[in-house]
């Protein structure tokens, strides 16, 4: 059904309800910056492929963000959903630069990869409902090949964070956002595990201020 406005689906957090993914923050963080008119559909995991299948049909895998265009047209997957927008609304302009994008997510995946063991348990059980639990397990414990808590008890933190601070000091338009979305997810689990994943950047009050610069468009995050 077309509308006025632009919907976002989003994954919620246990209450109170924010924002947490970095996927998902890239395309908010677009919203916020164009200053779109825009609300929020928050589905649970096991909720995103009923709700989108029907209207796109045939994917492999049905993933946040998405969008509905105030025509109706469903647009999944970030890196499409940023280029329809920086086409239909170019003001204010967001530089994509694509090489630069694609060179920072390279470097995250080796820290998402590092991270595993820290990040899939947190955000089961610190940021979303319960509800999401036996989906998560299941889907993230086939990620990983084996039991997700026994792949947590056989990886230590130390190494984790070591491993990810290899790419975090290489580290560093629109890869703003990426890099904001990933600092956002992080700092929602709390200090004990957006800390050591600052240090590892090498320079965590360059991060903080950098995240104190986007305040204008991350303060959205719950509506
Ligand atoms: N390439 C996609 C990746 C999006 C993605 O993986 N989203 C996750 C949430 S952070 C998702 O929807 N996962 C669905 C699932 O695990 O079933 C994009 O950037 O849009």
């Amino acid at each position: 059904m077309a509308s006025s406005k632009i919907v976002l689906f989003d994954i919620p957090s246990k209450e109170p309800n924010h924002a947490w993914s970095l996927n998902t923050w890239k395309t908010r963080l677009v919203l916020n910056y164009k200053g779109l008119d825009y609300e929020t559909e928050w589905l649970e995991y096991p909720e995103i492929k009923p709700r989108l299948e029907p209207h796109i049909p045939g994917k492999d895998q049905y993933t946040v963000p998405t969008v509905i265009m105030p025509d109706g047209t469903y647009i999944m997957d970030s890196k499409v959903i940023v280029g329809v927008l920086e086409e239909k609304y170019p003001s204010p302009p967001l530089p994509i630069n694509w090489p630069h994008v694609q060179r920072y997510i390279e470097e995250l995946k080796g820290v998402f990869e590092n991270l595993r063991p820290i990040f899939m348990p947190a955000v089961r059980d610190r940021l979303l409902k319960d509800l999401n639990r036996e989906y998560w397990n299941r889907t993230r414990s086939g990620h990983v090949g084996m039991d997700l808590d026994q792949f947590v008890k056989e990886h230590s933190a130390e190494e984790a964070y070591k491993g990810a601070a290899t790419y975090l000091k290489n580290t560093i338009s629109y890869v703003d956002f990426t890099h904001a979305g990933f600092l956002l997810m992080f700092r929602q689990f709390g200090d004990d595990i957006f800390q050591p994943v600052l240090e590892g950047t090498g320079d965590p009050e360059l991060h903080l201020k950098f995240l104190e610069a986007l305040k204008p468009w991350t303060e959205r995050d719950n509506y």
